[in-house]
């Protein structure tokens, strides 16, 4: 596979619109209808990938959202639904009705199921942050919450985020409640208790601002190596990925899928998205759609780079707005679930590689 591979219809695009000259609707229109063929998951599974979205549970209520949804993409992750304080909202009472109607309605669709997360600092029930625990006895509940959600899921997800965001920007272990009541020992043992209810399920660490090459995905290289060498069950390694136009693509983003694909685990795309200070323009829809396309070539020229997950695909449902004020149009799809640029840009990426396999 080539390493970097020429988007050309985007790169036309993009560079009509830098300067300023007006790509026509009638322009986009037969772009798309070129495109119309293939949907993303169409294109990734003919390279041996998969394309999902994450869904939120009041999202599968927008019937065109979750329809446009089931027939682009081929994986979803719940947004929320599996999260610690939606399973176990009191201690040893467990509630699947989210996760599950995540899972009814990815099997109506054909997709498969990322599973996310068993344990993260935010979104935890009040009844464990609020308590004060033993490191025994919040081990205890930790093995317990783990093997009731993963046994409850078994053979209905493909993967698991064991653990979300357990390091700061610096590389240093983020002093989560289990970090700091139980120790580093938290992350070897919750990989052990997730193997130990699934088998076969293929278990990630996952986190933000992990793409580039830096002090926090050396941290996360030097875990795994250390993780494979003790023999800890762990399979893969998700980048987020929650891309922002004002701070720079990341650096070596290639490079570094690949270093953690040679310590022997799977990567991941796991949350894609690429914001922007609004309003949004051409040019720096133009300069998204050129990021949308690098990530999935870099994803793309690693065979152990197994799929792409965007946190949702339109801006009419995301999280950006409400977290960073004054940002947002982050997705390939927009408000009105028309494409934007990003969309062909991904999808040029992923056809020029379905074409080369
Ligand atoms: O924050 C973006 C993502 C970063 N990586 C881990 C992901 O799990 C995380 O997802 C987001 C969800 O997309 C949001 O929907 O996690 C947020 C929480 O940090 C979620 O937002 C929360 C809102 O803050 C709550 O007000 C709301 O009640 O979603 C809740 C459920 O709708």
């Amino acid at each position: 596979m080539r390493p970097t591979r020429v988007r050309t219809a985007a790169l036309a695009a993009a560079t009509a619109l830098l300067a300023g000259l007006a790509v026509t609707p009638a322009a986009h229109a037969s772009t798309d209808q070129h495109r119309a063929g293939s949907t993303l998951a169409q294109l990734a599974e003919r390279t041996g990938r998969y394309f999902g979205s994450a869904v939120d549970n009041p999202e599968l209520s927008d019937t065109s959202y979750a329809d446009l949804l089931g027939k682009e993409f081929d994986a979803t992750t719940p947004g929320n639904g599996m999260k610690w304080y939606a399973t176990e909202p009191q201690r040893g009472v467990f509630d699947f009705t989210a996760g599950d109607e995540i899972v009814d309605y990815a099997k109506s669709k054909g997709l498969k199921v990322r599973g996310h997360t068993l344990l993260w600092h935010q979104q935890l029930p009040s009844w464990l942050t609020s308590g004060t625990w033993t490191a025994d006895e919040l081990r205890s509940i930790l093995k317990n919450h783990i093997t009731q959600v993963v046994r409850h899921y078994k053979g209905k997800v493909f993967a698991w985020d064991v653990a979300n965001e357990i390091m700061n920007e610096d590389g240093t272990y983020r002093e989560n409640i289990f970090y700091k009541t139980i120790g580093p020992s938290y992350i070897a043992d919750a990989l052990r208790w997730a193997h130990a209810a699934d088998p076969k399920v293929k278990l990630y660490l996952n986190d933000y601002n992990v793409e580039a090459i830096g002090p926090k995905s050396d941290a996360y290289y030097t875990l795994i190596k250390q993780l494979k060498a003790d023999h800890v069950p762990i399979n893969g390694f998700g980048m987020q990925a929650h891309l922002a136009l004002q701070y720079g693509f990341p650096d070596r983003l290639r490079q570094n899928i690949r270093r953690f694909a040679d310590l022997g685990v799977d990567v991941a795309i796991t949350e894609l998205d690429i914001r922007m200070v609004l309003p949004s323009d051409a040019t720096k829809l133009a300069q998204q759609a050129d990021w949308y396309g690098k990530v999935t070539d870099a994803c793309l020229n690693v065979k152990r780079c197994v799929g792409i997950t965007v946190w949702g695909y339109s801006d009419k449902h995301s999280w950006i707005p409400s977290v960073f004020p004054g940002e947002g149009a982050a997705l390939p799809w927009d408000e009105n679930l028309a494409h934007k640029p990003a969309y062909g840009a991904i999808h040029d990426a992923l056809a020029s590689a379905a074409k080369e396999d």
